[in-house]
């Protein structure tokens, strides 16, 4: 009998889980659809200085889609960039070409990772000062952010 109760209990636990993992599969990433920019951010810089925008992408739709080049006034250069190890415990930053964003997804730029680098201010990016960048994408086009420099 104490053996029923006992397996019964597992069972029910298997199916409590497999019922959270399901449901988290279908949960929507966030509220809203199409292609979202969330919480984006530009790190302080100085005139002809570097500065980064980073920001979160949830890609709401059913179809892939790529980030594949960025513009912007603030800087002479503006580039995708991502952060990888160059070993020795040593990291570097290099330009990436695009950037795939799957289907029901989420991909996140944030420091020691993807980031939009600004090199060459064309003015002073100070905490509470904002900003534009218009990202480029193969399928949602355009996307504008508009978001403000941090005091981090
Ligand atoms: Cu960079």
């Amino acid at each position: 009998m104490k053996n029923k109760i006992f397996l019964t209990v597992i069972i029910l636990m298997i199916i409590t889980l497999y019922g959270c993992g399901k449901e988290k599969k279908t949960e929507p990433l966030d509220s809203g659809e199409g292609l979202i920019i969330k919480n984006p951010w530009f790190r302080p810089g100085a005139l002809n200085r570097n500065s980064a925008l980073y920001f979160e992408i949830y890609n709401n739709t059913d179809r892939n889609d790529t980030l594949y080049d960025v513009k912007s006034d603030l800087a002479k250069v503006v580039q995708i960039h991502e952060t990888y190890e160059k070993g020795n415990n040593m990291k570097g930053m290099r330009h990436v070409e695009f950037v795939e964003i799957p289907a029901r997804s989420k991909l996140e730029f944030k420091p020691g990772g993807f980031h939009i680098m600004l090199v060459g201010l064309t003015k002073d990016l100070k905490p509470g000062d904002a900003g534009e960048v218009t990202l480029l994408f193969k399928g949602n086009g355009k996307v504008r952010v508009r978001a403000e420099v941090s005091g981090k």
